[in-house]
């Protein structure tokens, strides 16, 4: 048997998951790959361009902050790495330390740039041979293996790219975003113990499958009346 990181249980199904307040929430565009770069570099657009970069395979375990974990799961899309060195470095003037990303569902989330780079970060557009759903994060989406699921952002919009560390949650539930969120060191919030919200957590993991899951049926419904309009 595989041993877990602290404080993670295998889980048997891989649950569409995040914040109940982005449950109602979802993509316009599900099919085509586009999105924006842009922070400390100038402006400019990735679609086809991402074609140039080798296509990559892997199986790697899935961590939620709220303790499930699904293993094994069967990823393709092009790492994190091959994307900056190849399309972003050439447009950027002074040294990167901190990338800021924003999905279509209006979901915003942060890393060091150091940690983006690891060589089994990617961004996926396929799970299991097939291009992404809904659920797992269409068209395209990070997959950060080493990191807790909330820094792997579905339904990519834009990845801004900083000299400097910037501020990307505030309010009262900022604590929940530890600035790396590491598994191995169980860095699930920015304060307190990690084994604190091991139990926090744990609570709320039902009621959140169950929003998300609604949810998503009721918008694909619509999704399927309006095309069945339209042809
Ligand atoms: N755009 C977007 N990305 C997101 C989320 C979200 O709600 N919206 N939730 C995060 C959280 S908390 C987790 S655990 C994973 C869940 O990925 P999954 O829905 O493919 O299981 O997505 C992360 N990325
Ligand atoms: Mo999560």
């Amino acid at each position: 048997m595989k041993a877990l990181p602290p404080g993670q249980k295998e889980s048997d199904i891989f649950p569409r998951f995040g914040l109940p307040k982005y449950a109602n929430r979802f993509p316009k565009e599900l099919k085509k790959i586009r999105f924006s770069i842009g922070g400390d570099v100038e402006d400019f657009k990735i679609s086809e361009d991402l074609n140039s970069l080798p296509r990559v395979n892997q199986i790697s375990d899935f961590h939620c902050v709220t303790t499930w974990s699904k293993l094994n799961l069967n990823w393709s899309g092009y790492k994190f790495n091959d994307l900056y060195r190849t399309l972003v470095l050439p447009k950027v003037k002074n040294e990167i330390t901190f990338v800021v990303l924003k999905a279509q569902d209006g979901y915003k989330t942060s890393l060091p740039l150091q940690d983006l780079m690891n060589q089994n970060v990617l961004l996926a557009d396929q799970l299991d041979n097939q291009p992404l759903n809904l659920e797992h994060g269409a068209p395209i989406r990070i997959i950060a293996p080493d990191h807790y699921g909330y820094k792997n952002i579905k339904h990519i919009d834009r990845i801004d790219f900083y000299t400097k560390k910037q501020i990307v949650k505030q309010g009262f539930l900022s604590f929940m975003d530890h600035p790396r969120a590491r598994v191995a060191y169980e860095e699930r919030a920015s304060k307190g113990p990690g084994i604190l919200f091991r139990w926090l957590y744990k609570f709320g993991i039902n009621g959140t499958i169950r929003d998300f899951e609604e949810a998503a049926n009721e918008y694909k419904a619509k999704l399927q009346s309006t095309s069945k309009k339209s042809s």
